[in-house]
């Protein structure tokens, strides 16, 4: 069982690394296919099913699928404790099928899990209470598990740029800390510094609430059009957040995501007609 999930976890650390499209932490995807993007999925299962269903990769060869921020939420064992990490196990086993269209990027409760920092959502730990589930679950294998897992959201890439200039990361950097971000992060090795404050990683994954200048000073940086993202909650599962910038969330039942033809330019108004609620998939 331990092994299983060991050699899972290796395999999609691998994956991660395999994704011809990867350079550095960036994923550059060319004018070809369709891109279905999704927001934070704090282990809803149900809409994560719906999302594969959209997606439906094996029939679909020409689309991509990005997925972030899997773990911290939904169901819970008899004891209260999370067991979201089996909705990331799913992930993974998606990403090894599929190594060159599905994308794990990496978002702050990823970050938060690897350093052992915490994370609180209703009142609730959310790092100790997964932990626990995981201790319970696997035993005396929980820790060398725990680790694997760590290795493999370290692994995953930071954004992913469309050819149609459309950037798809799990945030951006805050008003006040942009000019403290370094974009060459996206063309070297990840290091531990760089996911703990102030490094870039962090940063990109823990921004909140962009201005307009924010917004173009890294559209301008980035040399990019368009930012969909996640990581802030959103009641109606999307919302134009600027005029360049839609976040979208999957974490409820108002959840959505967004599918898009990357040979194709959009305006803002365009890109709003592509959304789609996750409720609506049978
Ligand atoms: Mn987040």
């Amino acid at each position: 069982m331990a092994q299983t999930i060991l050699d899972l976890l290796k395999k999609g650390i691998e994956a991660n690394h395999a994704d011809k499209f990867r350079k550095g932490n960036l994923v550059s995807l060319p004018p070809t296919g369709m891109m279905i993007v999704t927001g934070d999925i704090h282990g809803h299962r149900r809409n994560f099913e719906r999302i594969l269903t959209y997606a439906d990769l094996e029939n679909n060869p020409q689309r991509h699928l990005l997925l972030q921020e899997i773990i911290h939420g939904g169901p819970e064992n008899e004891y209260g404790e999370c067991l979201s990490y089996t909705v990331l196990l799913d992930a993974v086993r998606y990403k090894i099928r599929f190594p060159d269209r599905v994308h794990i990027i990496m978002g702050n409760h990823d970050t938060a899990f690897i350093t052992d920092g915490e994370v609180m959502k209703n009142g609730k730990e959310m790092n100790r209470s997964m932990c626990s589930a995981m201790d319970r679950e696997y035993g005396a294998d929980g820790q060398q598990i725990k680790q694997a897992m760590k290795h493999f959201l370290f692994s995953q890439p930071l954004a992913v740029r469309c050819a149609n200039r459309i950037w798809l990361s799990h945030s951006l950097p805050s008003n006040r800390k942009a000019d403290q971000f370094d974009k060459t992060i996206m063309d070297r090795p990840l290091e531990p510094r760089d996911i703990v404050k102030p490094g870039s990683a962090y940063l990109l994954t823990w921004g909140r609430n962009h201005d307009q200048l924010l917004l173009d000073t890294m559209a301008e940086l980035l040399d990019v059009d368009f930012f969909i993202l996640g990581h802030q909650p959103q009641p109606n599962g999307w919302r134009v957040a600027g005029m360049n910038l839609i976040i979208l969330a999957c974490e409820h039942n108002h959840g959505c995501l967004m599918r898009f033809n990357m040979e194709k330019t959009y305006t803002i108004e365009e890109l709003m007609e592509k959304i789609i609620q996750l409720s609506s998939i049978e």
